[in-house]
C-alpha cells in the first residue's frame, strides 16, 4: 500500500543520508556547467569522493540553450575524446567543426557524473568559502531559496581538501577569495576571440590560490582572457585538465 508519510520519510532520510555521507569529502565542486560536469565525471571515476553544488533547479549552465537558443553547440575536432569517454554523439560539419546536440550534450554530461559517482546538490548556492592558514578548507553553502528571498537564515559548511570553481562567466568563489584573503586578483573576462579563448582557457586552467582550482569560464574573469560563445571544446578539455590537476595535488 502506497502510504503518503512513507514517501516522505523516504526522501528526507535518504537526502540527509546523502548530504551527512558528503559533509567531508575530497573535492568540491562549485558549478553544474560544462566544465564542473566533465571534472565531477573524471574525478569521481578516479575514486575521489566529489560533491557538486548547483545554485539553479537545472544542472547544465550554458549549454541548453545552444547558441541564442538554437539548441545545437560546436565542440572542436581535438576536444571529440571528452565526447567519446562519456558516449555523446557529434555530426562532422569540416574538419574543425562537429555539431552536438545541446540537450545530449547537456543531459548526457548529467548523467555520466551521477554514474560515475559523484553526489549531486542542486538548489543550494555557495556563499562563501571556508579558510584556515591561507588554505581554503570548505565551503559555506545555504538554499538558493533562502539567498532569493532574502530571509535572514544562517549558512551551514561543508569541509573538502581542493575546491573546484566551475561557475562560469560569475567566477563566484574567486570572486569571493580575492575580496576575502587580497591574495587573489581578477583580471575580468575580455571581448569575444574564440580561437585564442579555446587555447588559453585550456592553458590558464589551474590552481588559483592553495587548494582553489579554476575551470571553464571562470578561468577567463581570473586570467582576462576572451570569450568563445557557443564553441565547447574548451570547457570540456578544461574540465578534464583541472581534474588531472587535482588529481597530481591530491595524489
Ligand atoms: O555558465 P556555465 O555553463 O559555466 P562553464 O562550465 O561553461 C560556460 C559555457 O556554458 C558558456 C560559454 C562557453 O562556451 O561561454 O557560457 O564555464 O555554468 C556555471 C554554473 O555555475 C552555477 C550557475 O548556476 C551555472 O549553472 N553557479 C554560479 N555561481 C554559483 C553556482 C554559486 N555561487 N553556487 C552554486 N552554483
Amino acid at each position: 500500500m502506497i502510504e503518503e508519510t512513507t514517501i516522505t520519510r523516504a526522501i528526507a532520510e535518504k537526502y540527509m543520508e546523502k548530504f551527512l555521507e558528503n559533509l567531508e569529502c575530497d573535492v568540491c565542486i562549485v558549478g553544474g556547467g560544462p566544465s564542473g560536469l566533465v571534472s565531477a565525471y573524471y574525478l569521481a571515476k578516479r575514486g575521489f569522493k566529489v560533491s557538486l553544488f548547483e545554485k539553479k533547479l537545472s544542472l547544465g549552465g550554458g549549454i541548453w540553450g545552444g547558441g541564442m537558443m538554437f539548441n545545437k553547440v560546436v565542440v572542436q575536432n581535438n576536444a571529440l575524446e571528452v565526447l567519446n569517454d562519456v558516449g555523446i554523439g557529434y555530426e562532422k560539419y569540416d574538419d574543425t567543426h562537429y555539431v552536438v546536440d545541446a540537450i545530449e550534450l547537456a543531459s548526457g554530461l548529467i548523467y555520466s557524473a551521477v554514474k560515475a559517482g559523484a553526489a549531486i546538490f542542486n538548489l543550494i548556492n555557495v556563499e562563501d568559502v571556508m579558510i584556515k592558514e591561507d588554505r581554503i578548507t570548505g565551503l559555506v553553502i545555504n538554499w538558493t531559496a533562502v539567498e532569493m528571498s532574502g530571509l535572514h537564515i544562517d549558512p551551514m559548511t561543508v569541509a573538502c581538501k581542493a575546491v573546484v570553481d566551475a561557475t562560469g562567466h560569475d567566477a563566484s568563489v574567486c570572486h569571493i577569495v580575492a575580496r576575502k584573503t587580497e591574495k587573489l586578483n581578477l583580471a575580468g573576462e575580455k571581448y569575444m576571440w574564440a580561437e585564442k579563448a579555446e587555447k588559453a582557457i585550456v592553458e590558464h586552467t589551474s590552481e588559483v590560490y592553495p587548494g582553489l582550482f579554476v575551470t571553464g569560464m571562470s578561468v577567463a574573469a581570473v586570467y582576462g582572457l576572451p570569450r568563445m560563445g557557443p564553441i565547447f571544446g574548451g570547457m570540456l578539455l578544461s574540465g578534464r585538465k583541472v581534474a588531472e590537476l587535482v588529481t597530481e595535488k591530491l595524489g
